[in-house]
């Protein structure tokens, strides 16, 4: 039989609310995020985190852009800081790392993922840092050893790539993937796909209620990481952001379903704004 999962839903995400804004509130008061990826042919996956982050809150949101002809600033939100991807280890304002969207495989971006589980921050990891993560042991054993906490964010595919399994497996009993995972790894891990599963590194379990099909398209999981990202960034626990993260990246889906936006066509950029939309008007 199936573990027992808590349900992640309007109730539990409004007791994980962020507090309201003081008057004298500043940037300073928000956080500041680095996330890196985005290397050649997949730029959009960082700059959707990006915008993500910088749309739920976040004070101020730095992108390290892995590929050769790297933008310099995204010209349709200049808000955001387009640096190179070393100064995310540098600038001390960063209390939050989102790295794998888009950063593709390759030496270069192991040697990043390697440098990204030796920093103290909180981290948030997907995609290619997962994929670099399941192929390399090493990589495996530091994110295990490591004291800050860490989020990984895998779909069904990256998960099975992490249990050295296959997507079918995963799939006929996500919840012990899952489990299965968080142990391993000595992380929290949210198992991606419809009806996603938060389970926390001493076996707790949630179920999301949230989202529908018209998440399925690219981008929307880029999207997502930068949604947890933001909330840690502005002090969440991991495992808290990661709860609220979850939920609000659903409910946009299902706010842009019904007013007939989705579920055919939604795209990663509208529930970006409809998660923003959703945190305001609570
Ligand atoms: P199939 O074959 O489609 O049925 P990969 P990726 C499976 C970046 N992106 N349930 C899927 O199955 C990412 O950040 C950039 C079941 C297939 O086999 C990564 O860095 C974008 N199966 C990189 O692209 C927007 C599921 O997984 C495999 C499943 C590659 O990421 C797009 C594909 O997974 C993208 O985010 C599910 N729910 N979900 C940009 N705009 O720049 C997935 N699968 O091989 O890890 O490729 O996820 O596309
Ligand atoms: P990724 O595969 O990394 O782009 O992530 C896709 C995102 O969309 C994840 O948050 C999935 O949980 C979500 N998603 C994809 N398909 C569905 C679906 N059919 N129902 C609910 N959520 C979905
Ligand atoms: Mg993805």
């Amino acid at each position: 039989s199936s573990p027992h999962a808590w349900v992640i839903n309007r109730k539990l995400a409004e007791i994980l609310l962020p507090v309201s804004r003081t008057a004298n509130s500043h940037k300073g008061s928000f956080g500041s995020i680095g996330i890196l990826g985005g290397n050649n042919g997949m730029v959009g996956a960082t700059i959707l985190a990006g915008r993500a982050a910088c749309y739920l809150g976040t004070g101020r949101v730095y992108l390290g852009i892995l590929a050769t002809s790297a933008p310099d600033f995204d010209l349709l939100h200049p808000e955001l800081m387009l640096r190179a991807p070393s100064e995310l280890f540098e600038l001390s304002t960063i209390n939050c790392l989102v790295v794998g969207p888009g950063m593709s495989m390759n030496e270069t971006t192991y040697a990043w993922v390697e440098k990204t589980l030796e920093s103290d921050l909180p981290l948030v990891l997907d995609a290619d840092a997962l994929n670099h993560i399941a192929f390399h042991s090493e990589l495996a054993r530091k994110l295990k050893h490591r004291e800050a906490p860490a989020v990984l964010t895998p779909h069904p595919a990256e998960a099975a790539r992490l249990l050295d399994t296959d997507v079918a497996t995963v799939q006929r009993n996500r919840m012990d993937a899952a489990i299965c995972l968080s142990r391993n790894l000595n992380c929290t891990v949210l198992l991606k796909g419809s009806g996603s599963i938060c389970t926390l590194a001493d076996g707790t379990c949630f179920f999301n209620t949230s989202g529908n099909p018209g998440l399925s398209s690219a981008g929307t999981g880029d999207v997502l990481a930068g949604i947890i990202g933001a909330l840690i960034a502005q002090g969440q626990k991991p495992n808290d952001a990661l709860l609220l993260a979850v939920y609000l990246h659903g409910a946009a889906a299902d706010a842009l379903l019904e007013q007939n936006n989705g579920p055919v066509g939604m795209t990663a950029s509208e529930i970006i704004t409809a998660a923003r939309l959703l945190l305001n008007k609570w």
